[in-house]
C-alpha cells in the first residue's frame, strides 16, 4: 500500500499503470465498513477477463481506515487478467465529491468509476456495466428508481423524503434521469478525465454535475436498475449535508 501525501496536487508521476478499468472508493472513516468491501471487490475483479484495480481515496479519516487496510498488498490477487491492483491515495480537499474527482485525474484507465465503502451497490453489477461501456455510453449509472430497480432494504423516512425533493431539483439539470444519487458510476476514462476540468461541486451533489458534463459533451448517459440495499454507517448527515448539496444542485442547474 502506497499513500501519496494528502496536500500534494496531483503531478503526471502519481497516475497509475493504465488497467482497463479502475475502481475508485472514496472514504472518509470508513474503517468498519470499508475492509470487507475492498476484500469482495478484488476478488470480484481477479475473477473477471479484464485488468483492474481498486482505489481508494482516503480524506485524512481519523478512524484507523488506513490502518485497518494494511492488509491490502499492491499487488492483489491474480485471475486471468494478471493481478487486480490495490492503492490507497489523499486528497487534500474535503468532501465525497473533491475525493472523486482527485481518483479521476490521476487515473489511466480504459474506464474509470465510483462506488461507496458500504457495497450497497452489488459489485456483480460490473459485468452490466463493462458491456454497456464497450458499447461506447458516455456514462453508465447504476439505478434505484429505473424499472425493475429493488430496494433490498430501503432508507429511513428523513433521507427518503430529502431524496425526493432532491430528485425534483435534479430533473431541473437532468430531466431524463430518474436516480441521479447512486453511489456506483462509470465512464470511459477520457471522457472521464476531460469533463472533471469543468467540475467543482466537492459534496454530495457532485454526481448531477459530473452527469451534466457528460449530457453537455453530447454523450448519453444509461442507467442499469439495480437490487439496492441500504446499509447502516452512512457519512450523509440530512441536517449537514443536505442543504448544501440542494444549494449546490441550484448552483449547477444555474450553471448550465
Ligand atoms: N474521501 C471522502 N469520501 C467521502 C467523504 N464523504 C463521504 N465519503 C464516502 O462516500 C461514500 C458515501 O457512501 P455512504 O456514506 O454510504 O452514503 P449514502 O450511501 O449516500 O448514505 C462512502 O464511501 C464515504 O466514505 C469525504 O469527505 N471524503
Ligand atoms: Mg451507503
Amino acid at each position: 500500500m502506497t499513500t501519496a501525501h494528502p496536500h500534494a496536487p496531483a503531478p503526471r508521476s502519481l497516475t497509475r499503470p493504465p488497467v482497463e478499468l479502475e475502481l475508485i472508493i472514496p472514504a472518509f472513516n470508513e474503517r468498519r465498513r470499508l475492509p470487507g468491501t475492498v476484500a469482495a471487490t478484488l476478488r470480484f475483479l481477479a475473477d473477471r477477463p479484464w485488468s483492474s484495480a481498486v482505489v481508494v481515496v482516503d480524506n485524512n479519516s481519523v478512524d484507523g481506515t488506513l490502518d485497518a487496510l494494511d492488509a491490502f498488498t499492491a499487488d492483489g490477487p491474480a485471475g486471468p487478467a494478471g493481478r487486480v491492483g490495490f492503492q490507497v491515495i489523499g486528497c487534500g480537499d474535503r468532501g465525497k465529491g473533491a475525493a472523486v474527482r482527485r481518483g479521476i485525474e490521476t487515473s489511466a484507465a480504459r474506464f474509470i468509476g465510483f462506488a461507496d465503502a458500504d457495497n450497497a451497490t452489488p459489485v456483480e453489477t460490473l459485468d452490466r456495466v463493462m458491456r454497456l461501456l464497450r458499447a461506447g455510453h458516455g456514462a453508465v449509472i447504476a439505478s434505484r428508481h429505473a424499472p425493475g430497480a429493488h430496494l433490498a432494504v430501503e432508507q429511513g423516512t428523513l433521507r427518503r423524503g430529502g431524496g425526493a425533493l432532491f430528485r425534483s431539483l435534479a430533473r431541473l439539470t437532468l430531466p431524463e434521469i430518474a436516480d441521479t444519487q447512486c453511489g456506483f458510476k462509470f465512464f470511459p476514462g477520457t471522457l472521464a478525465r476531460s469533463i472533471v476540468r469543468d467540475c467543482h461541486v466537492d459534496g454530495f451533489a457532485f454526481d448531477v454535475e459530473l452527469l451534466a458534463q457528460v449530457v453537455k459533451a453530447g454523450r448519453d448517459v444509461v442507467e442499469v436498475p439495480v437490487e439496492w440495499t441500504d446499509r447502516a454507517g452512512s457519512t450523509f448527515s440530512a441536517r449537514r449535508d443536505g442543504l448544501r448539496s440542494m444549494a449546490d444542485l441550484l448552483r449547477i442547474s444555474l450553471a448550465r
